[in-house]
């Protein structure tokens, strides 16, 4: 628990501002690294520096102003601080005392310091040498059956070289199982947008927001979670731009922001409102709000105005008139009932798009997290079709990613279902013939560790156990394999939830010097829009015990394929071998990658719609029709409400930086439900109750969270929000989108019992 008492409060200031600084300070000075880390900070997203190991916002470019934000500074604050997880630590602790312990804290011991093996005879992690390490690794693996019995999960931190090494790795050893934490995220992304518009990716990139005639914000707090999205947003505000956010929260930041590289504003205490229209979209409302804008479109197309791109249409599209029909059999009244939103409002929103002749969608989980996350991101790229929204300044659509370079870990090989083509370039380029059968997704590779064919889980970074859905069965799958190993920077619970055997591989961070024996290293990431930069780290490493994570790849892979048809440790020093590897492999997007990689501001990987390009089957964008308005599978219980599972202000997902979300105004408690007034008295509960949150299943699982504070909040009604990874026990492993696999986080089916917490 949080040692203050808890306490929750409007807050009225704007968000960024005086604020974001003295939050910045306060955090540097907590984890002691005032000098260190304000000397990093000046090194973060600079030309020759570190990219920020935050969010995957781009940066801008051509500047010499400082490129961080609170929460990046945050990041790195915790990353650079100078406590230490030693051999001491682990001796003193066994892991049945540590798993007594919150996330928090342990997140506060600081950084891991040696290799670690679970001894199960003490209860206790001891110290093991790095070579018996691997070695472990690879008598695990080459004792399984099949190779189809172990995960390989990635989390989106891994920087590119890490990530396209680790995918050939596990293609030789036989297996297409890559569980990672996309999956759990824009997911929808890389599965939905395909088929639609030919890429899994964004179309825009930072200069466009420049030109943009409205923009919207649809599910995503960019003031947490992309703060320097905030600087674009600002502008755009300043030169009349429209921004319409559409969020069942009133996020602070899109509503009230100073900027703070803006000295006036700062030096006057000024701010400015950011959204022009604020949509109070009921959790799931958006298919409904999006068809009712359309219908609009479509309404006053038959009267006569030309609204549509009707040149770009016939040009580029196909499935337009399916798609007409699909929305004009969608009825007024339901639209206003499911969105919860006013015919008039939608009108008014729709009026902005039309009037615009360059629109920006930026999206984020509050669109992908969901049923039919991917189908729901595809009526996106419709409505930006019909007005011809691709190849044109200031045009296009933004899902806005998370990790820093979860996006180019997609890209350089981490596929649960690789296509065929890039298999045939695998073989070509590397000589051993990958497996062709498609792997396990996360939530499928959980399924297999619950049904015991899984048996070894290696995590490339992240938090699976707390990251995944249905915690009590999460810890259950982790604890029926043989081997879990976790590479990692920070103690988490991943580590103490674990296999038979396990280990813990501590790693280089990312804003640290990587030096090996040919000279110091850098490696490379692919932001939100497709830019490709270089990490150079400036800080000395934590401990002279760590290795980078090209190094541990390459080390597990030699220990486990002795006969491997790879020069691993030929990679293990010179990171530009693997970059003219990732050149053959794509040739395409990587050519030249060694040379381009040096202009100092990296490069941008080609965006086929940009060029009005369509990367499709039948070469065209396809408008696609989700029928109905239902973003998730109706429920017929009349006490029902659906759950959206976000981010605080303090926290990096699973990683609790405090318990406090100053912009929603919570201090000290993370247990809250933050519920609409008239809900909460329907139920005949007082504000600051205590309650217990039962999810809504058919399965017969009995899943419960006890102890929330019910906080008033401006929540549509029958919408309840609230955090993750507490609230994760709530969210069948089974409620997910059966076209990407991506879990149903911000819309889990539950109801309050009164009074049992
Ligand atoms: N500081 C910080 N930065 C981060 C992260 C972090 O944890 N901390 N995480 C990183 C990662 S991995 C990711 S994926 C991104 C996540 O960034 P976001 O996408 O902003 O993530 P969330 O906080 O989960 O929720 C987004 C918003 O969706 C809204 N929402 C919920 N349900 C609905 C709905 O049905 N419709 C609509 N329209 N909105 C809805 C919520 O109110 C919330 O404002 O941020 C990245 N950056
Ligand atoms: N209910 C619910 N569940 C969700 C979500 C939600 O909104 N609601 N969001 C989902 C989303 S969008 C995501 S992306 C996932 C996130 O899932 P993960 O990516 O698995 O989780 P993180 O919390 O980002 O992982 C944090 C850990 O990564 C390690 N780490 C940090 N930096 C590095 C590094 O440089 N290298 C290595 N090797 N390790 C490092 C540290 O040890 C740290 O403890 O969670 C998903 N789960
Ligand atoms: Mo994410």
């Amino acid at each position: 628990m949080a040692d203050g008492k808890a306490r929750y409060q409007t807050y009225n200031a704007p968000a960024g501002g005086w604020g974001a600084a003295a939050a910045t300070a306060k955090v540097l000075l907590e984890q002691s690294v005032v000098t260190k880390g304000s000397r990093a900070l000046l090194s973060m997203n600079q030309p020759g520096g570190f990219k920020c190991p935050s969010c995957a916002f781009p940066d801008a470019t051509c500047t010499k102003k400082l490129e961080f934000c609170e929460n990046g500074a945050k990041a790195l604050a915790h990353e650079a601080t100078k406590f230490r997880v030693t051999r001491d630590f682990f001796a003193r602790h066994s892991v049945t005392e540590l798993m007594e312990q919150s996330d928090y804290w342990l997140e506060m011991q600081g950084r891991l310091t040696e290799p670690m093996r679970y001894d199960a005879a003490s209860d206790h992690y001891v110290p093991v040498s790095w070579d018996d390490a691997f070695a472990l690794i690879g008598s695990h693996l080459r004792a399984l059956e099949s190779p189809h019995q172990a995960e390989f999960y990635t989390s989106g931190r891994t920087p590119n070289e890490a990530a396209f090494l680790y995918s050939i790795f596990v293609r030789e050893y036989g297996t297409n199982n890559f569980p990672d934490c996309s999956n759990m995220c824009h997911e929808p992304t890389s599965r939905g947008l395909p088929p639609a518009i030919g890429v899994g990716k964004g179309t825009v990139i930072l200069d466009d927001f420049d030109h943009a005639e409205a923009i919207f914000v649809m599910g995503q707090n960019p003031g947490t979670n992309a703060p320097r999205m905030m600087t674009q947003l600002f502008h755009a505000h300043k030169r009349g731009c429209p921004i319409v956010a559409v969020n069942p929260m009133p996020e602070r930041a899109l509503m009230r922001y100073t900027e703070p590289q803006d000295v006036v504003q700062m030096a006057t205490f000024g701010s400015a409102p950011i959204a022009s229209e604020f949509v109070h979209i009921r959790i799931g409302g958006d298919l409904a709000f999006l068809k009712g804008m359309m219908r609009v479109m479509f309404e006053r197309e038959a009267a006569g105005e030309a609204v549509l791109d009707r040149a770009f249409i016939a040009e580029h599209t196909t499935g337009f008139e399916a798609l007409r029909a699909d929305i004009l059999a969608q009825d007024w009244a339901e639209i206003v009932a499911v969105s919860g939103i006013s015919e008039e409002q939608i009108r008014r929103c729709a009026e902005i798009y039309i009037r615009s002749k360059a629109t920006i969608i930026c999206y984020g989980m509050g669109l992908t997290q969901h049923q039919y996350g991917s189908q729901l991101v595809q009526q996106v790229a419709n409505i930006l079709l019909l007005k011809g929204s691709y190849g044109r300044p200031g045009a296009g659509i933004s899902p806005i990613r998370g990790h820093s370079n979860v996006q180019g870990d997609r890209t350089v090989g981490i596929d649960e279902k690789p296509t065929e083509a890039y298999l045939d370039q695998v073989q070509r380029v590397f000589g051993f013939a990958p497996p062709r059968e498609h792997g396990h997704h996360t939530i499928e590779s959980v399924e297999a560790m619950l049904a015991g064919t899984a048996k070894v889980f290696i995590g490339l970074g992240g938090n699976f156990v707390r990251a995944i859905p249905d915690t009590t069965r999460a810890y259950d799958a982790m604890r029926s394999l043989d081997l879990t190993v976790g590479i990692a920077t920070k103690l988490n619970r991943g580590h103490l939830v674990h296999g038979k055997d396990a280990l813990i591989l501590p790693v280089v961070a990312r804003s640290e010097r990587i030096e090996t024996a040919a000279g110091e290293q850098f490696v490379t990431i692919e932001d939100s829009m497709s830019n490709v930069t270089a990490s150079r780290g400036v800080l000395a490493p934590a401990s002279d015990d760590l290795k980078p994570e090209v190094e541990i790849v390459c080390r597990i892979a030699m220990a486990t394929l002795p006969d491997s048809r790879v020069d691993w440790a030929g990679f293990i020093d010179d990171y530009g071998r693997i970059r003219d590897k990732i050149a053959a492999v794509y040739p395409a997007l990587y050519s030249d990658f060694s040379e381009r990689i040096k202009a100092p501001l990296g490069f941008h990987l080609d965006v086929a719609p940009r060029r009005l390009a369509w990367l499709t089957p039948n070469g065209k964008a396809n408008f696609l029709v989700l029928p109905g308005l239902h973003v998730d599978a109706p429920v017929d219980d009349p006490a029902m409400l659906r759950l959206s599972t976000i981010r605080s202000h303090d926290q990096f997902n699973t990683t609790i930086y405090s318990y406090n979300d100053r912009y929603r105004g919570v201090y000290n408690d993370r247990m809250v439900l933050f519920v609409n007034a008239e809900d909460r008295e329907a139920r005949g509960l007082a504000a600051g109750a205590k309650v217990t949150l039962e999810t809504i299943a058919a399965d017969g699982i009995d899943r419960r969270v006890e102890a929330l504070t019910l906080v008033d909040y401006p929540m549509p009604r029958g919408s309840l929000a609230g955090y993750y990874p507490e609230l994760n026990p709530l969210l069948p492993l089974d409620h997910y989108d059966r076209v990407s696999g991506c879990p149903a986080a911000k819309s889990i089916p539950v109801r309050i019992v009164a009074g049992a917490g």
